[in-house]
């Protein structure tokens, strides 16, 4: 197979946290019928994806994923099938196999179709010995098999566009926080579960200790960002153009917890750590992403105050 491709758009892993609300933002873009979603299972028939065309696919069937963008006009695919770290420590054989496997397919198919790639990283690509305010060059010794496939999935990306060409970008996620669609199995998992459970049980257990700090983000502000890499020129973007640190938010599960309170009368959090813990304490408190705000010029809109507010509101909403 081969030949160019067409003006459409293809998420993998659609039914994700992320997924939810890029494909919205795609839609509103470019309109329902031009965003292909697909995710290995079916919709629970709640999901914001089902108001457009959707496809089973499971990432590793690279000649599924060629067929599907060469009959359907595919010309740029947004990555996002993956397990998360805490899902993936538990079966560390299969987090490489979906992680890595499934990356190496997309990047296959980007190079027979000639496709755009968004494949994303994480904070997870950093380890212990990394410094607590992460810097875009920091050393990369993930202690996490998460990580590792983050840390791997960068270097494809950079193989795929050295030896054949393929436009293949990425950012290195901090923890993501949005009510949507609940998250897959992370770490960060925490700091979307206190809303829920602030207002339905004015209580929280959390996984991680008090003073555990990490980057994070509000979601529109993690779609915000993607959309704008993905429309910056190629020649704008330099070497860190498969795994950008970008500049984000950075508080402990602390003061989420106390900033919830002051909006959620009653609220009490108890910090009873889990294996979570381990990952958190492996990566940043923080990172550094001026390379990412000199290359494609982007920058956070929420800061905790807002992204409290938002949650609150949203998961009261919906
Ligand atoms: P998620 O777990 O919420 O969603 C992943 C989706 O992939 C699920 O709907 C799942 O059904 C699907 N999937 C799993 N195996 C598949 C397969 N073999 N074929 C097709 N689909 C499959 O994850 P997310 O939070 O939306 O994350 C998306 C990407 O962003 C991942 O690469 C993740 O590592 C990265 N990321 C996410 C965060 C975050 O906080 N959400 C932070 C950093 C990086
Ligand atoms: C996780 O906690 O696994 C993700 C991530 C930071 O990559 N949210």
């Amino acid at each position: 197979m081969s030949g160019t491709t067409g003006d459409k758009v293809l998420v993998t892993g659609a039914l994700g946290q992320i997924g939810t609300d890029l494909v919205q933002a795609l839609r509103e873009r470019h309109g329902n019928e031009s965003v292909i979603a697909t995710d290995i299972r079916e919709s629970d028939g709640h999901s914001s994806v089902e108001g457009g065309p959707f496809i089973i696919l499971d990432v590793l069937d690279t000649d599924g994923i060629s067929r599907i963008c060469q009959n359907e006009g595919v010309g740029t695919i947004y990555h996002l099938a993956a397990l998360l770290s805490a899902v993936g420590e538990r079966d560390p054989d299969l987090c490489r196999r979906i992680n890595v496997g499934g990356t190496i397919s997309v990047l296959e198919a980007a190079k027979v179709c000639n496709l755009k790639v968004y494949s994303p990283s994480s904070i997870a690509v950093f380890g212990p010995d990394s410094p607590k305010h992460a810097t875009q060059g920091a050393v990369l010794n993930p202690t996490t098999v998460y990580g590792e496939t983050k840390v791997t999935g960068e270097a494809l990306a950079r193989e795929y566009l050295g030896r054949f060409g393929v436009d293949a970008r990425g950012i290195r996620y901090p923890g993501l926080i949005s009510y949507k669609a609940p998250p897959g199995g992370g770490t960060t998992d925490y700091a979307v579960e206190i809303f829920h459970a602030a207002l339905k049980e004015g209580h929280y257990e959390c996984f991680v200790r008090p003073e555990t700090r990490l980057p994070m983000l509000y979601m529109d502000d993690a779609i915000d960002a993607t959309l704008t890499l993905m429309d910056s020129r190629g020649d704008s973007l330099g070497e860190s153009r498969a795994g950008y640190n970008i500049p984000c938010l950075s508080f402990s599960a602390e003061e989420l917890a106390n900033a919830i309170s002051e909006r959620v009368e009653g609220f009490t959090c108890d910090f009873v750590p889990d294996v979570r813990q381990e990952y958190a304490d492996s990566w940043p408190d923080s990172i550094d992403g001026s390379v990412a705000e000199s290359e494609w010029f982007w920058s956070p809109d929420f800061d905790l105050s807002s992204l409290v507010d938002e949650m609150l509101r949203g998961i009261s909403s919906s």
